[in-house]
């Protein structure tokens, strides 16, 4: 067991304060470990944790089961040790007393040295260690926020047995690598309720997130009540927005699971919103509307007016107010300029100031920003836009663009948080998100000193294509292989085992209640008018959703646009971003190809699932023509069949030890390639997982 020890910084407004912690590397987390023996783990929990020791025996989970606080105790800390008695409950139906009982005879004790900042800080310490016997489990950690993290990784421990619930016998010494690992989810272009918000919360906390930024406002949307200035919320929203004693309690939500709230208010562009009820904010004539399309707006804030900064002043003082944590973020992103450009003051405002591009216009406007923010005794985060030269060094940069410019703001002295990759609306496989680490390409070339600048990183949703009914099948479980990538040693990369534990996480988090996988399920049959939805799961579990420029293209083609009053009810918003089935699938061809086809068991499940696919479609076509919404998903169906009629075609050769002609499979592989091609924004995940099994059938194999 090697012990490390490093120094880590964290930014203070006075300078940097060395924080002492050790990080102890040994086990199971090391990439060192065989894969093979790293797949046998039994171990679920997830972000995996930096140091985990395997014991002897293991804690049996009963109806006895109780919790007792020793050391440092207070109120929150007594609502964590409560909640986590009514989650264990949930995982495993027991009633258990959420009295907290005595440390002699507690089955779990915690121990907290101290409590939390009264405001939780960026790079409060979140370390516990966790020891689980068949005596009874003992949970130390410095800080009550630990003791969250622990309390998670015990939860994600205890599993089903033959003779009941239990926890393996284990010694798990854990700290994050990062100490920003957020969600980001916009909440202008839909509403999203703070049900939905709680949720996505509860999420978070399980898989150790820190950080919900929201985007509260954007051209679609102003979502938050300002007293000062209620035309914001009144007439630059549908009506719906937050209650500010709603927001207030979302953050105690927060707090309670060691999360915290950033709000963001985009400024200067992406701004329509705020025009609508102030249209002396921007620098056209007005007046306007609430934008009901996606893109790039031209309307912005105007930064040569005093007017501007005193509203925002007032405005941000009232927000700081409400928002106790100590990063406000100003957004920044996407100024088109083009309001600038057509205002003849404006380019006089320019010409006086030697402002010589808008560049510097929005360079000027963010330092007067930042004035008002740190005025207001916050730090200030914005987009990649608000790196420019002369910025106090305090200020946060949000990549977007990529690794480069967080390098880049890193080597002048910047902190910043890595986005780029992480876009869960752009629906991509969570093994790519994974795969993108921070300090992992231009992130690599850093100084040891630049890399502590390098905060972590966030995952974004935006909500152009999602609504409460979807956000959360959106964002889980991909989210946690994210959460992974920022907690967990560098060194975790191995996809598969990912995998395995996204999948227990994804079944954890829907028993914590969650609704990323029954919603789907809901909707289906709701969109079917009918409960007897088994064919179309059947076929909704092969499929994933295109992504979303392909969703705007193909909306143009048909002639429409999409537009926030578009409704969210089809195939392709009932769906989940990735097919579960069609990566399994293509794992069992790609076994059964590396096997030279003597893989028989492989070979018997992958005939299966292509037969349930090649017989569905002539079960679902009915109940596809018996509603308006389904029917454009018949030919996506047939394409269904077609691909698995293929895959068994493929099969026969095979198993004949026949070379299937060459024709043939030219043939099979347009076929093949056209039902690859989104069709009413539905993607066949499997695919190409078929064009490899035709591929292989037809390339001649020497007798074994
Ligand atoms: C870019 S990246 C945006 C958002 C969109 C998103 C869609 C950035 C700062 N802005 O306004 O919603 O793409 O993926």
């Amino acid at each position: 067991m090697g012990i490390h020890f490093e120094i880590r910084r964290r930014a203070t407004r006075s300078g940097y304060l060395p924080i002492l912690f050790c990080a102890l590397i040994t086990s199971v987390a090391m990439a060192q470990v065989p894969q093979s023996q790293q797949l046998s783990s039994p171990i679920n929990v997830m972000p995996l944790p930096a140091t985990v020791a395997p014991g002897a025996g293991r804690l049996l989970v009963s109806q006895t089961f109780s919790v007792a606080i020793a050391g440092y105790n207070d109120l929150r800390l007594q609502r964590v040790a409560q909640r986590f008695l009514h989650d264990l409950s949930r995982q495993t139906g027991y009633f258990l007393s959420e009295r907290l009982g005595d440390a002699s005879r507690a089955t779990l004790t915690i121990h907290a040295d101290h409590g939390s900042e009264p405001v939780q800080e960026l790079g409060e310490d979140e370390s516990y260690v966790l020891d689980v016997s068949s005596a009874g489990a003992k949970l130390t950690a410095p800080n009550p926020l630990g003791v969250m993290h622990g309390l998670e990784s015990f939860l994600q421990l205890v599993q089903v047995t033959p003779d009941g619930y239990a926890a393996p016998a284990i010694h798990v010494e854990d700290t994050p690598r990062f100490p920003w690992r957020g969600l980001s989810i916009d909440v202008s272009r839909h509403f999203i309720s703070t049900e939905v918000l709680k949720r996505n919360l509860d999420g978070m906390a399980a898989v150790k997130m820190n950080v919900l930024h929201l985007h509260l406002s954007d051209d679609q949307g102003f979502r938050l009540e300002s007293r000062e200035f209620p035309k914001l919320q009144e007439l630059g929203s549908d009506g719906m927005y937050y209650r500010q004693s709603e927001m207030r309690e979302l953050i105690a939500y927060a707090s309670d699971r060691g999360i915290r709230i950033v709000p963001e208010f985009d400024m200067p562009g992406h701004s329509t919103a705020w025009f609508v009820g102030y249209p002396e904010l921007s620098s056209g004539p007005g007046p306007y509307q609430i934008e009901r399309h996606w893109g790039i707006f031209d309307p912005a804030m105007d930064p040569t007016r005093e007017s501007t900064y005193k509203l925002l002043d007032k405005f941000i003082e009232e927000m700081t107010n409400i928002f106790p944590d100590r990063y406000f973020h100003i957004g920044g992103d996407e100024v088109n300029g083009k309001q600038w450009d057509a205002n003849p003051k404006i380019h006089e405002f320019m010409k006086a100031h030697n402002l010589r591009s808008n560049q510097e216009l929005q360079q000027y406007f963010t330092d007067r920003v930042e004035k008002i923010v740190s005025k207001h005794h916050k730090f200030m985060v914005g987009w990649d836009e608000i790196l420019t030269p002369g910025m106090p060094k305090d200020i946060v940069i949000q990549s977007w663009r990529g690794q480069e410019s967080l390098a880049e703001a890193a080597k002048q002295g910047y902190r910043g948080i890595l986005s780029s990759g992480y876009y869960l609306d752009a629906i991509q496989p969570a093994a790519q998100h994974y795969l993108v680490d921070p300090l992992s390409g231009a992130g690599a070339t850093l100084t040891a000193e630049q890399q502590k600048l390098v905060l972590g990183g966030e995952a974004c949703m935006w909500e152009e294509f999602a609504s409460d009914e979807s956000i959360e099948s959106r964002i889980w479980p991909r989210a946690a292989a994210i959460a992974e990538r920022l907690w967990s040693p560098q060194q975790v990369q191995d996809v598969n085992w990912m995998y395995r534990r996204l999948a227990a996480v994804s079944a954890q988090l829907e028993q914590l209640g969650l609704t990323h996988r029954s919603s789907s399920e809901v909707m289906l049959a709701r969109i079917a008018g009918t409960d007897d939805i088994a064919a179309l799961q059947v076929l909704a579990l092969a499929l994933q959703p295109a992504s979303i420029t392909i969703r705007e293209t193909e909306a143009e083609k048909a002639g429409g646009i999409q537009t926030s009053d578009v409704a969210l009810h089809r195939m392709v918003d009932a769906i989940a971003p990735e097919s579960e089935v069609a990566r399994k699938f293509s794992s069992a061809v790609d076994q059964f190809v590396a096997s030279k086809f003597q893989d028989a068991t492989t070979e018997s499940s992958i005939r299966q699932t292509l037969t349930k696919w090649r017989d569905n479609d002539s079960a679902l076509q009915s109940l596809l023509q018996n509603s308006f919404l389904l029917k454009e998903v018949a030919p996506v169906s047939q394409n269904l069949a077609s691909l698995a009629t293929a895959g068994l075609q493929a099969l026969d050769y095979i198993d004949a030890r026949k070379t299937a002609p060459g024709e043939w499979k030219t043939q099979q592989v347009a076929m093949i390639q056209q039902a690859a091609k989104p069709t009413v924004d539905l993607v066949l995940a499997n695919a190409p997982a078929v064009q490899k099994l035709v591929e292989a059938s037809s390339v001649p194999v020497a007798a074994p």
